[in-house]
């Protein structure tokens, strides 16, 4: 099978978070001339640490688009060397969160960034084009926007303490985002979101890593104004996360973990959603509870770098196919 001759100068917006995420918009990269895919990013997983203002999922999404990811994890750089850590181990330093070696000259290089006064989008152009990648990579916000995760067992949480420090384990009873009353999106964001001729939401835990990069002023309002496809694909097979704490997290939240879940969460939004075929039964409940939501079962488990680029090129077709 091959890219339908209709996308080669079409542009595409991918919404990104996470490893899955970046995935997706890895087979999307691989597929599209220079330039005409841009990935929005959630920057909700944002913190300080060091003294180092840390961006996770853009880091990932640059890493996996640049060939530079460690292919195991997912996230940080790959042939990783440890040797700032050990030291910081014999200084008695929090070492939980993993930074490597070559990892830390992005977080230094954005720190020294910002401090001077440059944006985080402006930073990460820089980074990106430096890494050789030839399409888009921009922040939701420039602006803070933190996710913040209430848990019963440990209180309050920002999302890197949750997620590795006490590697997604708390029960979860709400999720907020700090910053989101003030943070604005960027004009480079409106104006992909303005030329896209189709939009993906990628296999991000929505409540985690979707919710947050929508947030900013006028985000989701402009993709909800757009007349164009938007689809989503799923992050759960068989009611169970690829990677992750997204089924944990909706059943905590009292949410099923099931796709009929996850086409509710995106409802106003897609036209498209994309399930595996494992739950392809699952179709019916979803077109009965969304008559107007297509549905596309395919294999969506991303095993190796040909299946990004498989799994992006069908659902490129399908949306060709059946919603343009
Ligand atoms: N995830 C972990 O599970 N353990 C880590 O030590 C860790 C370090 C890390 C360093 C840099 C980076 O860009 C990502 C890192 N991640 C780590 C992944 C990160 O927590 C998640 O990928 C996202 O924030 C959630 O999608």
């Amino acid at each position: 099978m091959a890219l339908d001759a209709f996308w080669k100068n079409k542009k595409i917006v991918a919404l990104a978070g996470g490893v899955g995420g970046a995935k997706f918009a890895h087979g999307l990269a691989k597929l599209l001339p220079a330039g005409n895919l841009t990935v929005i990013v959630n920057t909700g997983d944002d913190f300080v640490h060091y003294g180092l203002n840390i961006s996770p999922d853009l880091d990932t999404v640059m890493y996996t688009l640049a060939g530079y990811a460690n292919p195991v994890t997912g996230w940080g750089i790959l042939n990783e060397t440890w040797h700032m850590a050990e030291m910081m181990k014999i200084y008695d330093e929090p070492i939980w969160f993993n930074l490597g070696d070559h990892d830390l000259a992005t977080h230094l290089i954005r720190t020294h960034g910002l401090r001077n006064g440059e944006t985080l989008t402006a930073i990460t152009r820089r980074l990106s084009s430096a890494l050789g990648i030839q399409h888009h990579i921009l922040p939701a916000s420039d602006d803070t926007l933190a996710t913040i995760v209430e848990t019963k067992e440990s209180g309050t949480l920002n999302f890197q303490e949750y997620f590795v420090k006490y590697r997604w384990q708390p029960t979860v009873t709400s999720i907020t985002f700090k910053g989101e009353d003030t943070a604005q999106t960027t004009s480079a964001v409106m104006t992909a979101l303005n030329e896209a001729d189709m939009i993906v939401i990628c296999p991000s835990n929505p409540m985690l890593s979707i919710e947050p990069l929508l947030k900013p002023a006028g985000l989701r309002a402009r993709i909800e104004s757009r007349q164009i496809p938007c689809v989503a694909i799923s992050p759960l097979i068989g009611g169970k996360a690829v990677k992750g704490p997204a089924d944990k997290l909706m059943t905590e939240l009292d949410l099923p973990a099931t796709q009929t879940s996850i086409a509710r969460y995106y409802a106003g939004l897609i036209d498209g959603l994309v399930v595996d075929t494992t739950d392809a039964h699952e179709g019916d409940a979803v077109r009965e509870a969304f008559p107007e939501m297509s549905i596309l079962a395919t294999e969506t488990l991303m095993k190796n770098e040909e299946d990004r680029a498989v799994l992006a090129e069908s659902v490129l077709n399908w949306t060709r196919e059946v919603l343009l």
